[in-house]
């Protein structure tokens, strides 16, 4: 039976860089998650009896939500849908499945790499039937529906038992639960050269995969010990739990700091990884060595060709706007298309649905392509093993060997986290005041030759996308660019991005301090952040 239940809109639910996310108190208030739900299934197109897929990063709450949203699915004439056991999905594997099924698209609940339990983050996103982020014309449309909504939808029988595989109905909906790994699994088999990376590893190759408890733990058992070989105890960390054992599911040097010291200790592996808690974020290592996630893209671009799913070669790279231009030298000198988005993986969308680019990434560790319409960890995991089996050098030798080829973008990104709103808000106004006088001010030995906030045009569909950071170029392609995190659930997050380019005959082994040193004290005199924000120094370093 089909109830209607009145409600009250919230002012709060605008979607950020990546859906909705809010501490989990907060998403437990009293029709909260109704709510959106509701705004989403009134919000984006749908034929009658169409299918949707729904899961999310098994954090607290998911399960209950993937409940309310089947019932909610089924009062608001969704035909089927396609759901993962337990309520678990990775986010590219939501994107496969919705893509597969030809679904009209997919919730997907999670909060990605940051913290989760009782009183840790919650999200939910919506993704189109490309398998994509919703674009913000439809982020917006939900937003309005939010605003003005009285009623939503809902079945009052219970929602099928998420444990058990096949298919039931709910009053006029069908139901699937599905294996989450399956699908996902056979889709990397057909871009990768499974047997080769079997024999690399049979023949000594060793790698160690830290889940950090989160949704990838059952990928990466099933794909790198069972289908590759790889021995047991390979993967770590590897059974998601709905807190991420206590830690951030997110794969940096300061979160994956016991990965990161494996690698650089005297016991390393050859290769090491980590990804976030949606499965949707990959860090890369050799032994002593961590590989920036720019550097990883450019990496990545140079060498795709090297794996079967890509033998053709790739039409386009595309990155976001903050991500360093090593991926920009590649497809320079290889001839191909480099586009260059704002923030967050729904600017992909278009260009990979057009054809335009094949791989896409972000500095903030997602890499991915046109084989789903998310950023996907697993898939540059067996890229660079796929390259590794390939070429038969070490994970170090190939970034030396390709920043020889192509120059070397020293890059850190800085975090401040939880800094004041208005503070933060004031320090960005600031330099938006400021930017039109700075072209030709010097700065120790850097002189500005450009500023601005960046604004993109769709090349697709023409929409435009505005304030999307400051970047301040110096006489040299230095540059520094400042913006907020879209993602935060609390206060607000400053991110400075430093990039300092050396071309090939430079200097490429230089330490991260004494290649950006100067830019970093530049930042802080420009951007004014420990005067405006009382930080001497950030939070996290990337
Ligand atoms: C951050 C990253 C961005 C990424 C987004 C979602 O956004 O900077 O590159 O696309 O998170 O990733 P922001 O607005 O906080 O800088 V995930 O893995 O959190 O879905
Ligand atoms: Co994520």
């Amino acid at each position: 039976m089909i109830q209607t239940v009145a409600t009250t809109p919230y002012d709060d639910q605008k979607p950020g860089t990546s859906g909705l996310r809010k501490k989990v108190p907060h998403f437990q208030q009293p029709n909260y998650a109704e709510n959106f739900l509701q705004a989403i299934f009134d919000a984006s197109e749908r034929a009658p009896g169409a299918t949707i897929v729904i899961g999310g990063d098994g954090r607290f709450f998911n399960a209950d939500v993937v409940r309310k949203a089947i019932r909610m699915a089924a009062a608001n004439g969704v035909g089927k849908v396609v759901v993962g056991r337990d309520g678990l999905l990775s986010t590219p594997a939501a994107s496969n499945l919705i893509r597969q099924r030809k679904a009209a698209g997919g919730i997907i609940l999670s909060a990605s790499h940051n913290p989760g339990g009782p009183d840790g983050d919650f999200g939910i996103k919506y993704n189109i039937a490309n398998g994509g982020p919703a674009p913000e014309g439809i982020t917006d449309a939900i937003y309005r529906r939010t605003r003005e909504i009285t009623e939503y939808r809902i079945v009052d029988e219970d929602a099928p038992d998420l444990g058990t595989l096949g298919t039931t109905r709910l009053g006029e909906m069908e139901v699937e639960i599905v294996d989450p790994v399956a699908d996902y699994a056979a889709l990397m088999d057909t871009l990768f050269d499974f047997g080769a990376i079997r024999a690399a590893i049979a023949g000594g190759l060793t790698l160690r995969f830290d889940a950090m408890h989160a949704v990838t733990g059952p990928y990466a058992h099933e794909i790198l010990e069972r289908r590759l070989g790889a021995p047991a105890g390979t993967v770590i960390n590897g059974t998601p739990s709905e807190d991420f054992g206590g830690g951030h599911p997110d794969p940096n040097v300061v979160w994956a700091a016991p990965l990161v010291d494996l690698l650089m200790g005297p016991t390393a592996p050859d290769f090491g990884a980590a990804s976030d808690g949606d499965g949707d974020r990959n860090m890369i290592l050799g032994r002593g060595i961590v590989v920036t996630p720019s550097d990883s893209l450019a990496v990545l671009a140079a060498n795709a060709h090297l794996a079967p799913g890509y033998a053709r070669g790739i039409a386009g790279i595309a990155r976001s706007m903050p991500t360093s231009g090593a991926a920009d030298r590649v497809a320079q000198k290889r001839g191909i298309g480099l586009f260059e988005t704002p923030t967050g993986w729904k600017f992909f969308g278009n260009l990979l649905d057009a054809g335009k680019v094949t791989i896409c990434g972000e500095e903030s560790a997602g890499t991915g392509s046109d084989h789903v319409r998310e950023k996907d960890g697993l898939w540059a995991v067996l890229l660079w093993l796929n390259i590794l089996a390939v070429r038969k050098a070490s994970v170090a030798e190939i970034v030396q060997a390709h920043w020889r080829e192509f120059g070397r973008n020293y890059y850190q990104r800085h975090d401040y986290e939880e800094v004041d709103k208005a503070a933060a808000e004031g320090l960005m106004e600031s330099l938006r005041d400021r930017l039109a006088s700075m072209a030709g001010q010097r700065f120790g030995t850097l002189v500005v030759s450009q500023a601005d906030d960046f604004s993109y045009r769709d090349p697709i569909d023409g929409s435009v996308s505005t304030g999307q950071g400051v970047r301040i170029v110096f006489s040299g392609g230095s540059r520094i660019v400042f913006r907020l995190s879209g993602t935060g659930t609390k206060g607000a997050t400053l991110r400075v991005y430093i990039e300092r380019y050396e071309p090939e005959s430079g200097r490429l082994d230089m330490s991260i301090d004494e290649a950006l040193g100067e830019l970093v004290r530049t930042a802080d005199a420009i951007g004014e952040i420990t005067k405006r924000t009382g930080r001497a120094e950030p939070d996290v370093r990337t």
